[in-house]
């Protein structure tokens, strides 16, 4: 048996080969990302420790809207920082800021890549010692490569992601991406603190046994959607909500099950964000045999995305999981009702 560690950097490496034509850059931006990642990591470890936990007194806000705390603004400067220092990319758009970054070539290299991140997906869960994870995007830039990137080149569809990812810090800190061809996890080992190869070729169940709701929402959903979480309920699904949706969806990833997060009254077109959240991790899921659409029943990754901040429904998960939602979209919405 073969049991040599293989490490993310040697990995990237190998599967560049699989890019006819490949330059080298987007193998240098997952690795500046995994850097990231790292440094990211050793600062939600010691959050506890030092001075960093806590909303950030700062802002009101972040550009969507909701509350920010200080780890997300380390994290979000982290990995602006790391990929502004190699120029791999020629922008970044993040769900902490308004409006993307372009970042100038490093020497007379112009990137022709742009990155969207939400840097610390679940920033509710910082202060209570819940997982929380970083989730990223990458895609080929549209405009003119002579002059600085512009926003069209991120608001493309999901379909045209190059490659997507997430780090998860939880128990251990796990590194899952995808560049089309499959999707491969690794574990950060502390004491040699490299990623190494631990989930290869992942492949989501067909179906599961859990399902991810927050269920404390119920009265607000729409009438399908309750006939929907009904029958989770009665078929003695196990109901799992963290409130980071990066975790919840790899517990799906691994175990199967299905995670939605409806139209509610306070958020009418659904809370998560298409660029930073949906499209990226409905990348990863279809990549792994998953399926993941809205409650609309439109494809997540066929989305039109006409700004950065654009919230959408979801259902994403297991393939049969996700197609039985769809079943009772389909069969209850048509019903009239009187509730
Ligand atoms: P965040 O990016 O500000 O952390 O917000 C997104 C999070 C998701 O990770 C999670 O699924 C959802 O918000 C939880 O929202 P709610 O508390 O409304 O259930
Ligand atoms: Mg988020």
């Amino acid at each position: 048996m073969n049991n040599r560690i293989v490490t993310l950097d040697e990995f990237i490496i190998r599967r560049q080969k699989d890019f006819p034509f490949a330059s080298g850059e987007l193998t240098g931006l997952l690795r500046d990302i995994g850097v990231a990642a790292k440094i990211v990591n050793r600062e939600v470890n010691k959050a506890g420790l030092v001075n960093i936990l806590g909303k950030a007194a700062s802002q009101d806000g972040n550009a969507s809207g909701d509350q920010v705390q200080k780890l997300d603004l380390y994290a979000n400067d982290k990995l602006i920082d790391c990929l502004k220092n190699s120029g791999e990319c020629c922008g970044v758009a993040s769900e902490e800021n308004e409006d993307f970054i372009p970042i100038p070539g490093v020497g007379n290299k112009t990137s022709k890549y742009v990155v969207v991140f939400d840097p610390l997906d679940g920033s509710s869960n910082i202060d209570v010692n819940v997982s929380v994870g970083t989730i990223f995007g990458i895609y080929r830039r549209t405009s003119d490569s002579k002059g600085p990137c512009k926003l069209e080149d991120f608001l493309q569809k999901g379909a045209d992601l190059v490659a997507a990812g997430y780090v998860l810090y939880g128990t251990s800190t796990l590194l899952v991406y995808t560049t089309g061809r499959g999707v491969n996890g690794f574990t950060l080992d502390p004491s040699i603190g490299e990623f190494c190869l631990s989930h290869k070729d992942i492949q989501i169940p067909k179906s599961g046994n859990y399902y991810s709701v927050n269920q404390g929402y119920y009265l607000k959903f729409d009438v399908e959607m309750r006939r929907y979480i009904d029958q989770c309920s009665d078929m003695n699904l196990r109901l799992r909500y963290i409130g980071s949706m990066v975790a919840d969806v790899h517990r799906i990833l691994f175990q199967g099950g299905i995670f939605v997060y409806p139209n509610t009254r306070k958020y009418p077109q659904g809370k998560l964000r298409l660029v930073y959240e949906c499209n990226p991790l409905s990348f990863i899921v279809e990549q792994a045999g998953g399926k993941a659409m809205t409650v609309q029943l439109k494809r997540i990754l066929d989305l039109e995305v006409k700004h950065l901040h654009q919230r959408a429904t979801i259902a994403i998960g297991s393939p049969e999981m996700v197609d039985e939602m769809k079943a009772f979209v389909e069969r209850y919405s048509a019903t009239p009702t009187f509730d």
